[in-house]
């Protein structure tokens, strides 16, 4: 079993379709074992996208994540990381297959639903930024 970390971005809570992503989630069979919303300031946003400091898009994107309140799980599955990545789709929800997170309720390549840890470390660093051990079930 592996972990992996998920977050309902500011565009899915805002309209309504936090329940329907979950159920995605669950659907694809994951088990939910750390689970909280919150609204995120400036600095824990650019805290959480550090990797993205270069990036041209790095402004507009924390304004977006901290524009309303997200919900932040662990998810568990067998090779929960890749897995979580092809049910959320590719990053523009335009270029998403059809079925995926991002097609069905993604906006665009910012407002995108759903975020989703790329590899093992992130995993574990975006974990740990978020849940601390006995918040974990
Ligand atoms: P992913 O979320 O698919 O791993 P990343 O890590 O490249 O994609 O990007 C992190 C976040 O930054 C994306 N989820 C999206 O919200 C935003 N983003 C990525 N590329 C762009 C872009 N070209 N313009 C605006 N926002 C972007």
């Amino acid at each position: 079993m592996q972990k992996t970390f998920t977050i309902l971005k500011p565009d899915t809570v805002k309209a309504g379709k936090a329940r329907a992503v979950l159920s995605e989630i669950e659907k694809a069979g994951f088990r939910i074992r750390a689970m909280k919303m919150l609204h995120l300031t400036e600095a824990q946003a650019q805290g959480f996208y550090y990797v993205h400091k270069e990036r041209p898009f790095f402004g507009s994107l924390v304004t977006f994540m901290t524009e309303g309140p997200i919900v932040a799980m662990v998810l568990e599955s067998d090779n929960a990381i890749e897995k979580l990545r092809k049910v959320m789709g590719a990053t523009d929800p335009a270029k998403a297959e059809n079925g995926t997170i991002r097609k069905q309720f993604g906006t665009n390549i910012e407002r995108n639903a759903i975020h989703g840890s790329d590899g093992p470390e992130t995993a574990a660093f975006e974990i740990g930024y978020f849940f601390n051990q006995l918040e974990i079930v």
